[in-house]
């Protein structure tokens, strides 16, 4: 029998007379005990498309950037009235205020995507019930706010203590940003982005040029001459070390194969990437399974999820056993071949639940049997957000689904006598929501050479 996790989160439910390495009595106090902790440990948030106020433009904030993001437009298609074309030709504004009518007024917003915005605008502390289905009055609540505080606002109401970001070097407007002094935010991180360079090695290796590396020519056939190798390992030091990134990181179709002799990919990876990050010291991240751009009128929101041959990252730790992987995966269907591919390969570390599977029911789907082959030794979550204020409502979700899931761990642990203490707890928690990615950085360190 599933036992759910209650949906009171007040912490004066936790018995404060008990001490915290003091065994836990009742499966109530069990189940309020976990709820508390995790929705009170600060999370180390891997992978987000967010930036600091330092990249100006690039951070998206503000409830008109909630409404047009690109899982909501998505959505917007399927019951708007405009056709692409019309939607397109409007600024964000007007954007919005269809999203808004569409999915907001005009039914119930009960997807993941819209019920987070509702979720985000309450926590943030404007009550729904005060400003109702008024957009105006969300807007002008907003436009009494500014960047830098919005961020201290949302890191704090989220209770995320450090966001790591996608930075991509071939994006001419954050290299000017890292170019003239970068980010002084402390709470956000870098990781290096490289998915032009492992994809698209033709205009990758014209830029390369443009940016002072000598590649030899953009014919693939140039990366099997070691000097233009040792060109692309020169870029990637010179770019992990300029951002200071904790680990290099491509998102990939789900039908890339690896090795294959005489391609870009296999050959960038063999060649320059896996040594540079063994060099550093550095994990690579590998987010496998996307097929892009199915329908480009839908633009960013126009990307499918597509079955991937997890063979690629067999081999890549067969290989490479000292190179730190963090991978996740978008098909549902491979998620359980993932887990059980991470029992063989202790250089292999699960993270998150992304994109389309950042659904409560995948969550719970996932979070379930991950626990069940690999204990606490993977990464539950990760945001993946775009806008700074989805911080609130996607940890809000995912912290509810992955306190209902760990309660039934810790209360069948309970019934069979295990004694179970909140100190306990607050170990297992911060492990997952920090310590075991922590744990790759400094194995990624350790493997260095
Ligand atoms: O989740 C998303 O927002 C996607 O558009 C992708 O950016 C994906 O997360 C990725 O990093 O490739
Ligand atoms: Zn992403």
């Amino acid at each position: 029998m599933e036992r759910h996790a209650a949906s009171d989160a007040n912490p004066a439910n936790v018995n404060l007379l008990r001490q915290p390495d003091a065994p836990i009595e009742s499966l109530a106090e069990l189940e309020q005990t976990v709820r508390h902790i995790v929705l009170e440990t600060p999370v180390y948030d891997i992978h987000t498309h967010l930036y600091s106020a330092d990249f100006e433009e690039r951070l998206l904030w503000g409830i008109d950037q909630l409404l047009v993001y690109h899982y909501l437009t998505a959505e917007y298609f399927r019951q708007g009235e405009l056709s692409y074309d019309e939607f397109w030709a409007m600024d964000d504004a007007g954007r919005a205020d269809r999203v808004w009518k569409a999915l907001f007024v005009d039914r119930m917003p009960v997807s993941e995507a819209a019920s987070g915005v509702i979720t985000a605008i309450s926590r943030l502390g404007l009550s729904p019930s005060v400003y109702g289905r008024d957009l105006d009055a969300y807007r002008a609540a907003w436009a009494e706010k500014t960047a830098v505080a919005q961020v201290n606002d949302v890191l704090v109401t989220a209770k995320v203590k450090t966001v790591v970001m996608t930075n991509d070097p071939f994006d001419a407007v954050e290299r000017a940003v890292w170019l003239k002094g970068g980010c002084t935010d402390a709470r956000f991180q870098a990781a290096l982005r490289i998915d032009k360079l492992l994809l698209d090695w033709t205009s990758a290796a014209t830029e390369l040029q443009s940016l002072g590396y000598t590649v030899a020519a953009d014919d693939p056939s140039a990366l099997s001459q070691e000097a233009t190798l040792a060109e692309v390992r020169r870029f990637l030091r010179d770019w992990c070390g300029r951002i200071g990134a904790l680990y290099i990181m491509a998102s990939l179709p789900g039908d890339v194969q690896y090795p294959t002799p005489g391609e870009a990919l296999t050959m960038l990876l063999d060649g320059a990437v896996v040594p540079v990050c063994r060099e550093l010291g550095l994990p690579l991240a590998l987010m496998v399974g996307v097929r892009r751009q199915v329908n480009p009128a839908l633009r960013l929101a126009g990307d499918m999820s597509m079955q991937a041959d997890l063979g690629l990252l067999e081999r890549l730790c067969l290989r490479y056993p000292e190179l730190q992987l963090l991978v996740t995966v978008l098909a549902r269907e491979n998620q359980h071949e993932l887990a059980v591919l991470a029992r063989k390969f202790s250089n292999l570390t699960i993270f998150g639940c992304w994109w389309f599977l950042h659904t409560e029911s995948m969550i719970r789907e996932m979070t379930s049997f991950r626990t069940e082959l690999l204990g606490t030794s993977y990464i539950p979550q990760h945001s993946d957000c775009r806008v700074l204020e989805q911080l609130v409502n996607k940890w809000d979700h995912s912290r509810s689904v992955i306190s209902g899931v760990l309660y039934n761990k810790y209360a069948r642990l309970h019934q069979d006598r295990w004694l179970v203490s909140e100190n306990d707890i607050r170990r297992d928690i911060e492990h997952y929501f920090g310590g075991v990615f922590q744990q790759v950085l400094s194995r990624a360190k350790k493997g260095r050479g």
